[in-house]
């Protein structure tokens, strides 16, 4: 049996994809740059500093600024987002994950977070999740972030299990090759021609229960 479930935070536990997208659009109206949200899929599970170098790349501004002119706008992006996200609530936990945390907690497996927002622990205060993590790995500390396994491998040691006695579950591309390269059993939520046919997916997190996840760890 697996002891541990190393969860993503953004598009797993809620949908904060529309509020990045929001804030990154504001930020590139301000430097002449125009994104929509065929264009955000790629930002989704990327750090907040790829993120703005992959939207600069886009509006063909790659080498326009200095080390700290990309440092000011990356935190005008988040104190945007940071803004938007006060209003986040427990109403706002998608359908089946508090039972799925609830049912962990209680057979004794591990929770962990795995997300690479800096703001993750604020979004389980607002949700009232916080109390059935028993890690939340640190991404300002990792050298690389995902598709890099990094985060995945922080987030099993944190709660003192190794990444191949875990599932990890994501909906971006790069999380699933992320959690692949941890060593950990990938889950996913979303479409296989975007995260692939090899790996079990779900089309909701309705279907994330704990029989599930058995189920996946067995085959
Ligand atoms: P922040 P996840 C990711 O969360 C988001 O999907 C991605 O769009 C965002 O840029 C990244 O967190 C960093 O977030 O700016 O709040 O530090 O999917 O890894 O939970
Ligand atoms: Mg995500």
């Amino acid at each position: 049996m697996f002891k541990g479930v190393l969860f993503d935070l953004d598009g797993v536990i809620t949908d904060t994809a529309e509020y990045h997208y929001q804030a990154w659009k504001k930020l590139g109206s301000e430097i002449g740059i125009s994104i929509d949200r065929q264009f955000n899929e790629q930002l989704k599970g990327v750090s907040r500093e790829d993120s703005l170098n992959r939207m600069l790349e886009h509006g063909g501004k790659s080498s326009t600024y200095t080390t700290e002119e990309l440092a000011e706008l990356a935190a005008r992006k988040n104190e945007n987002y940071v803004k938007m996200i006060q209003k986040v609530s427990p109403k706002d936990v998608y359908p089946g994950i508090l039972d799925l945390l609830e049912n962990l907690r209680q057979a004794g497996i591990k929770i962990s977070l795995a997300s690479a927002s800096k703001n993750g622990p604020f979004l389980l205060k607002q949700m009232a999740l916080t109390d059935y993590f028993d890690g939340v790995a640190d991404p300002a500390k990792l050298q690389a972030g995902k598709p890099a396994p990094d985060i995945f491998i922080e987030a099993a040691e944190i709660v003192g299990l190794s990444p191949n006695e875990c599932i990890g579950i994501e909906d971006a591309q790069a999380g699933i090759t992320a959690i692949k390269a941890s060593g950990a059993l990938p889950i996913g939520i979303g479409q296989p021609e975007q995260l692939g046919y090899d790996i079990p997916l779900v089309a909701s997190t309705r279907e994330l229960t704990l029989e599930f996840l058995t189920n996946c760890w067995k085959n």
